[in-house]
């Protein structure tokens, strides 16, 4: 009599195994948008105490587990059905997996005895997914649930951080498995769950080139928000007596009010001023960061054989691709820093920030000078400048492509370290800020979230001012308004003679939008208007929306190194 309901006790079905999984590895937020093939899915789900939110589009719903992620440390959990839904959600999967993000997503997908019968939504997700994640996999039956789950957790959260992605058939869902096998290692659900130290004979080569160096400089990636290893960075910066620059992705390794704090570098947020204090630098010190493109104008600054390199990575195969490098270090950045203090011991410093300070005053000197302009269309200089001095320091602000990224990245001062500014550097699809910022308030709701984004980036996430409205989100979205895709339009006129083509469009009225979806809201065109109006935006209690008039960004004076030339 007993022995069928021991049975029944110890069976879980797949789907509740998935679910389960999740559980043990410390997800308390699954994001994403239903469909047929996902029923079992989300029967599971409704019984269980991890919370649901329903998206609009399963593209936003991986953008609010991207976001969530940076935000919390821990992985961004997002689902979708098969066929359209895997199609939808990859695009925020290849942005965190390029941006060494753990997201994992999770597409239901046909039942396996349906395969190869042309059967509605019949697709390859293990091909589809392979190349914008770090791990994939398909499952077959249900009781490879469990190991497949560890793996993907294991994967996202060790070495270099990044996306997974898992394929669940309908049928697998429903098949029975033994619940004795459904357990997990709850470290492996936050990042960097596992740390390495770098090579002590590398530290001590590292050691000794930073005790030569005359003009010393860091380059951080995300890598140390990542690591969190701010601190380290601090003590190692004011040992050299050495500036701190960042990418956009690693704003927030430093406070930016901080004597050693250049900003950001690179050809997207620099300045010729902040290139200056790159061009000086005799030792450069890239802290988890890849010497990409943007960060170092292509490869121009620093120039190749300017400056001998430490390169501290935890991916070995990223020091030594852009350049010929002195001493890698491959290792967790907070290790990696930590070894080189201790190597330096006490070191009287031959650096000297002078340099540095005059030129980081003459940036925000050209700044405000226009920050303060009364001109109207508003000068994006002057949205910045207002915007700054109405969020608190622990304020997160995510920025879109167009105006809003070289903008912010440039002179939005993130007061404090870790993770209080970002963007989407890996892709810079248009329409992420939005969802992204969503996903960093559900992950960190005790402060203030603000998107920033152009109109282009409205029209690609609009359907998720839904959700703002449906979760009562006490958001701010700022839009940049200026009917045009103004990124490219500057291209144009920078690179082809003003040969303006197909990049006007018409001007939408935002803030109607916003409040036929229940989103209090206003539309700015006098600059005298944005300082009593974001001050109301930013403190509702509510989701806000500012929609602001700006002059168009071809017009503007961005700090895009391309255009400035
Ligand atoms: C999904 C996607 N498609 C195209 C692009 C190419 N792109 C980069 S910036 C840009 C224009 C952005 O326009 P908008 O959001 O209006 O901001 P603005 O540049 O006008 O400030 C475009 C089309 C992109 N980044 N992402």
């Amino acid at each position: 009599m007993n022995k069928p309901v021991e049975t029944r006790a110890a069976t879980l079905n797949g789907a509740q195994a998935v679910v389960e999984m999740l559980r043990q590895h410390g997800v308390e937020v699954v994001l994403g948008l239903c469909g047929d093939t996902s029923l079992p899915l989300y029967d599971a789900l409704r019984g269980s105490p991890l919370r649901h939110i329903l998206t609009r589009d399963e593209r936003h719903a991986a953008y609010m587990a991207d976001g969530y992620a940076r935000v919390t440390g821990k992985v961004g959990v997002c689902e979708g059905p098969s066929g359209g839904g895997a199609t939808y959600i990859l695009p925020g999967l290849a942005e965190a997996n390029e941006s060494s993000i753990p997201v994992l997503a999770i597409n239901t997908d046909i039942s396996v005895s349906s395969r190869g019968r042309f059967t509605l939504t019949e697709l390859d997700q293990r091909t589809l997914m392979q190349p914008v994640t770090k791990w994939n996999a398909v499952l077959d039956r249900a009781a490879d649930i469990p190991r497949v789950f560890r793996q993907a957790f294991e994967e996202m959260t060790t070495g270099r951080p990044g996306a997974a992605h898992i394929a669940l058939p309908f049928d697998v869902q429903n098949q029975p498995l033994d619940a004795g096998d459904v357990w997990a290692d709850p470290t492996l659900g936050a990042y960097p769950s596992r740390r390495v130290e770098p090579d002590p004979e590398m530290v001590a080569l590292a050691a000794k080139l930073l005790r030569s160096a005359v003009n010393p400089l860091f380059i951080c990636g995300g890598g140390v928000v990542i690591s969190r290893a701010e601190a380290e960075l601090c003590e190692l910066a004011q040992k050299l007596s050495a500036p701190i620059a960042t990418t956009i992705s690693g704003k927030g390794s430093t406070d930016e009010r901080c004597a050693h704090s250049l900003g950001v570098v690179g050809s997207n947020g620099g300045t010729p001023e902040t290139r200056a204090v790159v061009d000086a630098a005799d030792v450069i010190v890239f802290v988890g960061c890849r010497a990409g493109s943007v960060t170092t104008e292509r490869w121009r600054h620093p120039a190749p054989d300017q400056a001998r390199i430490i390169h501290i990575d935890v991916d070995p195969s990223v020091p030594g691709r852009n350049y010929k490098v002195d001493v890698p270090l491959i290792g967790d950045a907070r290790l990696a820093l930590t070894a080189l203090n201790d190597a330096l011991g006490d070191f009287a410093p031959r650096g000297d920030l002078t340099a540095m300070d005059v030129r980081k005053r003459l940036k925000f000197q050209n700044f405000m000078a226009l920050a303060q302009s009364n001109d109207a269309p508003i000068k994006p200089e002057r949205v910045v400048h207002e915007i700054s001095q109405r969020v608190d320091a622990d304020a997160i602000l995510v920025a879109d492509p167009g105006t809003p990224c070289p903008y912010f990245s440039a002179y939005y001062t993130v007061r404090g370290t870790g993770r209080r500014y970002f963007s989407n550097r890996a892709h810079g699809a248009l329409g992420y800020a939005l969802s992204a910022a969503i996903g960093a308030h559900i992950g960190r709701p005790s402060v203030k979230t603000v998107a920033v984004m152009g109109d282009g980036s409205f029209g690609m996430c609009v359907g998720e001012l839904e959700t703002m409205t449906r979760l009562k989100l006490p958001l701010t979205a700022i839009v940049i308004s200026n009917a045009v895709y103004g990124w490219i339009k500057a291209g144009q006129k920078s690179g082809y003679g003003q040969r303006y083509f197909s990049v006007d469009f018409g001007a939408t009225d935002h803030a109607a939008v916003a409040a036929a979806y229940g989103i209090r809201s206003w539309r700015v065109t006098q600059p005298a208007d944005l300082p009593g109006i974001l001050k109301q935006a930013f403190s509702a209690g509510e989701p806000t929306l500012v929609d602001i008039v700006c002059q168009p960004l071809h017009e503007a004076k961005a700090p895009v190194s391309e255009w400035v030339a």
